[in-house]
Order: C-alpha cells, then sequence, then structure tokens
C-alpha cells in the first residue's frame, strides 16, 4: 500500500469538507506530536521510573499516575500552542482550560482523555488517549468561551478519534467522512495509513462488561447480560467474553472484530442511586461518532449518545456501544423492560 501520512490523507479525502482548512489540520499535527511524546513514554515505561502514582488524585477522585500528568501535561502544553482552539477540556482537570492572553487563539474546542485505561499501566496492557473536536458556535459571547458555548449536542462533533498505545502504536480518528487507522512507523517518525475506511461488523460475536458489578445492576441489564450469555442470540449460541479493563482497547478490538462494549449503570452502595462511570464528554461522546461513522451505534442502552447534550463537563453515562446489530438488541430488552414497569 503506498505511504498515506495522516496530513495527506486530510488533504486528499476532506477536499470538500471544512476540515481539509489549514487550521484544522495543524490541529491534527500538534495532536499526533503529542501522541509521538506520549508513545515515547509509554513505550518505555518499564525502564524509567515512570511507572507509579504521583500522590495526588484528580478531578474523578482517581488516584493520578505518572504517566497520567505526563500525559495530560504534554498535551495542554502542546495544543496551548497550536494557535487553533479557543479551550480545552481535560478528564484529569475539573474545569475549563482557557488559551490564556498572549497566545493565539482559534475556533476549535478540544475536549480529551490523556491517557485512558491508565490503571493497565503496570502490567503492560494497550491504554489510549481519547479526543473530541468541536467548534466554538458563530455567537460568541466574549473572548473565551463560556462553559454553555463547549457543553454542545454530542453530534455537533466535527473530528473524534484516539491513539493506541499498544503492540504498535495507532491512531483512528473520524472527521465525519468515514473512520480511517493510522499505524505510526517508529523508523520515519510517522502515522501512516494501515486500516482505511473502517467498518464494525453489524453483528457481533464478542461481549465485553465487567461482571463483577452484577449485583449492583438493576434487572433489565441482568437480563441483557443473560441474553449475551445464553443460546438465545443471533449466533444461536453464547457470545465469546472479552474484557480487558481499558476502553480504547476493548473498543478497538471490537471495531476490528465486532461485538459490544457495555459498562451499564452501577447502584451506588452509599446513595442507592444508579450511574454509569464513563464520561460522556471524554469518552461516550468520542466513541459514538467513531463507532456511528464506522456503521455501529452507542446508547445509554435506550437513548443514542450523539442526541445528548452534556449537563456538565464530568457528566457520567451508562455506554453500550459496538455492533448495530447487537447495540439494538439491548436497547429491545431495556425498552421492553421500560414498557413493564
Ligand atoms: P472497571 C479505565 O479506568 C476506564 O475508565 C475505562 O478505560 C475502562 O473501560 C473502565 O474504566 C474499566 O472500569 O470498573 O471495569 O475497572
Amino acid at each position: 500500500m503506498q505511504q498515506v501520512t495522516v496530513t495527506e490523507h486530510l488533504l486528499l479525502n476532506q477536499k470538500q469538507s471544512p476540515m481539509a482548512t489549514g487550521r484544522f489540520t495543524s490541529l491534527i499535527s500538534e495532536l499526533i506530536l503529542s501522541a509521538k511524546i506520549i508513545s515515547r513514554e509509554v513505550t518505555k515505561a518499564g525502564l524509567v521510573d515512570v511507572l507509579g502514582f504521583t500522590g495526588d488524585t484528580n478531578v474523578q477522585g482517581e488516584k493520578v499516575r505518572k504517566l497520567d500528568e505526563f500525559a495530560n501535561n504534554v498535551l495542554i502544553h502542546r495544543m496551548r500552542r497550536s494557535g487553533v482552539l479557543c479551550a480545552m477540556a481535560s478528564e484529569e482537570n475539573g474545569d475549563l482550560i482557557q488559551i490564556s492572553g498572549d497566545l493565539p487563539k482559534g475556533d476549535y474546542i478540544l475536549i480529551f482523555d490523556p491517557l485512558d485505561g491508565s490503571s493497565n499501566i503496570d502490567v503492560n496492557v494497550s491504554i489510549g488517549t481519547i479526543f473530541s473536536i468541536y467548534r466554538r458556535p458563530l455567537k460568541k459571547s466574549g473572548e473565551n468561551p463560556t462553559l454553555e458555548e463547549v457543553l454542545q449536542r454530542c453530534d455537533k462533533q466535527v473530528a473524534a478519534g484516539y491513539f493506541i498505545y499498544g503492540s504498535s502504536t495507532m491512531m483512528v480518528f473520524t472527521t465525519g467522512a468515514g473512520v480511517h487507522g493510522f499505524t505510526l512507523d517508529p523508523s520515519v517518525g510517522e502515522f501512516l495509513l494501515s486500516h482505511p475506511n473502517m467498518m464494525i461488523p453489524e453483528q457481533g460475536r464478542i461481549y465485553s462488561v465487567n461482571e463483577s458489578y452484577w449485583n449492583y445492576w438493576d434487572n433489565p441489564t441482568k437480563d441483557v447480560i443473560s441474553y449475551f450469555k445464553s443460546t438465545k442470540t443471533a449466533l444461536g449460541q453464547p457470545y465469546s467474553s472479552r474484557y480487558i479493563g481499558s476502553l480504547v482497547a476493548d473498543f478497538h478490538r471490537n471495531l476490528l472484530y465486532g461485538g459490544i462494549f457495555m459498562y451499564p449503570a452501577k447502584q451506588n452502595p452509599d446513595t442507592g442511586k444508579y450511574q454509569g462511570k464513563l464520561r460522556l464528554t471524554c469518552e461516550a461522546a468520542p466513541m459514538a461518532m467513531i463507532i456511528e461513522q464506522a456503521g455501529g451505534l452507542a446508547t445509554d442502552g435506550v437513548n443514542r449518545i450523539l442526541d445528548y447534550t452534556p449537563s456538565e463537563l464530568h457528566q457520567r453515562v451508562p455506554f453500550f456501544v459496538g455492533s448495530r446489530n447487537d447495540v439494538m438488541t439491548v436497547k429491545d430488552i431495556m425498552g421492553q423492560a421500560e414498557d413493564c414497569d
């Protein structure tokens, strides 16, 4: 296959689209440079003292690992200087990250999870960086965008993607014209097109869920999981169970092989309330754009993720994503349960 870089692919394939602007291309180039720097650290994590914890906890209340913090700092430092952003938001930071006055600004908004699945860093399991890009609304409220301008309907994303740091480092992203995968060739330091026009199989054979939460799920969720373990499936046999515990890795496998990843709402023993774990703006929404562009679906079990308008920056949602038939089956089972309520 002829070697096609990300920049070349953007120019060749987005000719008519507004995404072919130089400003968008430079945003992606800065993201790529950040990922190369993060990849270098991740791949040598076992050799240099970057494993372990910093002693801090993030806005999610999760212990921050050194590589989390490193990745977050790299992205904030580089993207602040990209000259094309008017605001950023990170899974690691409680509030919006504004672009300070003296730095050049643009009209793009970047929301990211700098190192998702980082609890797996020490055991050499694939982890990733997830990103979501919006345009600032034309009606500007002032020099810096307000939180309201950032919390747009998830189908307003102009681009979404992830970097996966595994046996190879890959970039998978969409600008609304299909999903394309690029693999980093360390010998030239370029991401080269390796998976053009990625499409997820309409019917899967794999389900991914952390079944240790069984006792914290509501009955419709238990019905869903029981379905995938039964002979009632479309295959006439139980699906294979695969769960890595790193969203980017589980998602990427299902994108290639077909299947469904589920992170249902679970009951909080203290409050009794049912809540999802995954974050809408920096995890579910970008993955939802990717999967729909690849012919799949993403819901909260019943409602389409891309129809959500976030109520807050770190809103959590139940998340079901993957092969169209499988996500629709979940909706049928949960919808029937709702009808019975
Ligand atoms: P659990 C990693 O912390 C993460 O945010 C996702 O990458 C992953 O899918 C999920 O949490 C795993 O959560 O509760 O199964 O350990």
